[in-house]
């Protein structure tokens, strides 16, 4: 980190502090989630691995272990986790990761620093076979206010919220994280997508999540908006957004601008450059929020086509975090391991001065006195 971006950041700090009528000890812990992401614009970039310390390429539930450590030296500065299956009670997420487990994982992430963020497939409240990609019946019209299956979608937000709410720390401190629910609203492979109800619908959706767990729940945490990448102006981004007093990350999941074959980096970093000038316009926070390339068939990837989408560009560089998705197997993994033959370019990516992860993050927070209550 230069001294000048450090200067110009410490300055934009002291700005918000400035023009922040509440002390520091009465802001939520989202708010200073919010607050130190704010920062981060232009600076650098979170890393960001879904299911990294449950389990990788070869291994599962073995102790701070991390494909990403493993490969790059240090651990992400964000960690996503998935909560498909909560909704039902059940003990383990739809891709088996106990709840128990994750709720450790999630303190124990927060307590090293990084940054937490979930996404949830859930099963469908009209009929629990069900899952999120099931999309022969219209679940959203049943499950907003009014629609006959309305009460039970609640109660599935309430297993969320308990779920939510037993995210403390030793001290009892809550865990701030960022909730990206029904994402990818652009495509129709979820019952929640494009085809499957209509944007009226999906914003009542959208809306009545956000605003059950918070207010009727009491749940703190930030939301993330994010459509696939079936887009290409601001008004298509924004065809199903639900307002900005719901929303305070602005972000984007892209796989298929970087598919092998039809791959376009430069539509992906368009659609990035999108996502931060809404973001500056509204004053949220613009992220990269899911993407990768299945089994890493390109040895370059990392330098040559995901670092392009965003580092080229002196608007998409303003993200705040990328999130590659999670490391299952031999055949469905999107962050290099050891082994694999993208190693050597993916530290080099991860050497790159703006991409940061673990202690990246906590030296800039340091730097900046930025420092979350554990
Ligand atoms: C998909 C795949 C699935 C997984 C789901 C939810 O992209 O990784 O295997 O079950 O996400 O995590």
């Amino acid at each position: 980190m230069t001294r000048i971006t450090l200067l110009f950041a410490l300055g934009l700090v002291l700005f918000s502090c400035k023009n922040n009528t509440k002390d520091n000890e009465s802001r939520s812990p989202s708010s200073k989630l919010f607050e130190q992401l704010k920062v981060v614009e232009g600076n650098g970039v979170l890393f960001g691995h879904q299911d990294d310390l449950a389990y990788g390429v070869n291994w599962a539930y073995q102790e701070d272990r991390s494909d990403v450590k493993e490969t790059a030296g240090d651990y992400p500065a964000l960690f996503g986790w998935e909560l498909g299956g909560i909704e039902l009670g059940r003990q383990v997420n739809l891709d088996s990761v106990p709840f128990d487990k994750m709720r450790e994982y999630v303190i124990k992430g927060y307590e090293m620093g990084a940054v937490i963020t979930f996404s949830w497939h859930p099963f469908s409240a009209l009929d629990n076979t069900r899952s999120s990609w099931d999309t022969d019946q219209q679940v959203v019209k049943h499950i907003i206010p009014g629609g006959s299956h309305h009460d039970i979608f609640k109660q599935h937000l309430d297993k969320v919220a308990a779920f939510f709410h037993s995210l403390k720390t030793k001290n009892g401190n809550p865990v701030p994280f960022i909730f990206r629910p029904w994402h990818e609203m652009d495509g129709d492979w979820f019952w929640w997508g494009n085809s499957h109800c209509t944007s009226d619908e999906f914003k009542t959706l959208f809306r009545f999540t956000v605003e059950y767990l918070k207010t009727e729940k009491g749940v703190d945490f930030l939301t993330a908006y994010s459509p696939d990448n079936r887009f290409s102006s601001e008004e298509e981004y924004l065809t199903w957004y639900p307002g900005d007093d719901v929303v305070e990350i602005i972000g984007v999941d892209n796989y298929g601008d970087f598919r092998v074959g039809s791959e376009n980096v430069e539509a992906a970093q368009k659609k990035l450059e999108i996502v931060v000038e809404y973001a500056r316009k509204t004053n949220k926070i613009a992220a990269f929020t899911e993407t990768g390339l299945n089994m890493v068939t390109d040895d370059q990837w990392f330098t040559q086509k995901l670092a392009k989408s965003f580092l080229e560009s002196e608007v998409a560089s303003e993200i705040a975090y990328v999130m590659l998705w999670r490391n299952d197997d031999t055949t469905h993994f999107f962050s290099a391991y050891p082994e694999h033959s993208s190693a050597p370019d993916f530290r080099k990516f991860t050497d790159h001065e703006k991409i940061w992860l673990l202690d990246d993050w906590n030296s800039f927070k340091d730097s900046l006195n930025l420092k979350s209550e554990k």
